[in-house]
């Protein structure tokens, strides 16, 4: 007998194949020339937020392997947090605002500057997915709100309630002992999104970024996740970069998208992420001195496979995928 997991992932799999048969590009000139003229490379190269990114890498790998692009290969890889209940910052059981609802934001983008986002996403599991036909069939780049469920619902998304017991549950324990002190966050349940960026053999690039956003969130409230340049970025002449943590200081300082500029401007992956994070610091001081649970965390990676990761406190962790080995490993932190 299959198991849930193994179901889930075999009818992912199923989906992934028809996507691919369907939409597999071929390279653009440009493209070719680069995976001829890279020799030092290490290519292909998943890294992911957070321990939910072993299964995410793994689901991305398969998919590569079946002829998949970097962006199937994020887009599936992502799913896997989204349908996983037990991630409960992500999809289905993400834990709610303060009213108790679910709301979802997700976006992906690829090494062409195609991108897609919805935000506060009440009926639908697999937001990254609704993202990815936004990108692909609209003329837009960011749908949100009951806008966001009805295009979902109009691509044959079915409704689903988001709201599990255990959320619920967590839910009224957290109205029980709310108090006028309370700031709202509390480290375990806000650090759970998923950044994933890829990197594939023939050298394209993408991300996708797919999150509940901070458990217990004033109703509406959205974060840095679907927003392009913030909770993602990439370049396909350059890289990608993602992020994590509290969305608001990376609002503040466009973060993936400072770190791609980073690289752009020659500097290793690692110390974009670095440099990325001591302005984070420095914006957001104020908030930062105050908390001492405040975390953001950036991942990255370059056309040669190299990558970045580091946490501005220590706790960061991320799941990386290169020369052949999925790995669970601990990042770096700036304070
Ligand atoms: C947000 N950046 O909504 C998200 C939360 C997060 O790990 O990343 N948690 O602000």
């Amino acid at each position: 007998m299959i198991g849930r997991r193994e179901f889930l992932r075999n009818s992912l799999l199923a989906e992934v194949g028809a996507i691919i048969a369907k939409k597999f590009k071929p390279l653009w000139p440009s493209e070719v020339a680069f995976a001829k003229s890279s020799k030092q490379v290490s290519r292909p190269v998943l890294i992911s937020t957070w321990r939910q990114g072993i299964a995410a890498n793994e689901m991305g790998f398969k998919v590569l392997s079946e002829g998949g692009t970097a962006l199937d290969a994020v887009e599936f890889g992502v799913r896997t947090a989204e349908d996983d209940p037990k991630v409960m910052s992500v999809g289905y059981g993400g834990l709610p605002d303060e009213c108790g609802h679910v709301s979802l934001d997700a976006c992906i983008m690829d090494w062409n500057f195609n991108a897609g986002a919805v935000a506060f996403v009440q009926k639908c599991k697999n937001p990254v997915s609704v993202a990815r036909k936004v990108m692909e069939l609209t003329k837009h780049v960011f749908i949100v709100g009951e806008g966001a469920d009805r295009f979902a619902k109009l691509m044959g998304f079915p409704e689903v309630d988001l709201l599990t017991d255990e959320a619920r549950k967590r839910w009224l324990e957290w109205k029980r002992k709310a108090s006028p002190n309370d700031n709202w966050l509390s480290p375990e349940e806000n650090h759970d999104t998923i950044a994933m960026l890829a990197l594939d053999k023939e050298g394209r690039v993408a991300g996708a970024v797919t999150t509940s956003g901070l458990a217990w969130k004033i109703h509406g409230r959205v974060g840095d996740s679907p927003i392009i340049g913030a909770g993602l970025y990439v370049d396909g002449e350059v890289g990608a970069a993602g992020s994590t943590g509290v969305g608001e200081a990376v609002i503040r300082t466009c973060g993936s998208f400072l770190v791609v500029e980073y690289m752009r401007n020659g500097m290793h992956p690692q110390k974009a992420v670095e440099e990325t994070l001591k302005r984070v610091l420095k914006v957001n001081k104020k908030w930062i001195d105050k908390d001492p649970n405040f975390q953001v965390a950036f991942i990255a990676v370059n056309l040669k496979g190299e990558i970045g990761a580091m946490g501005l406190r220590k706790g960061f962790q991320y799941a990386l995928y290169k020369d052949g080995k999925n790995q669970f490993l601990d990042a770096p932190n700036l304070i």
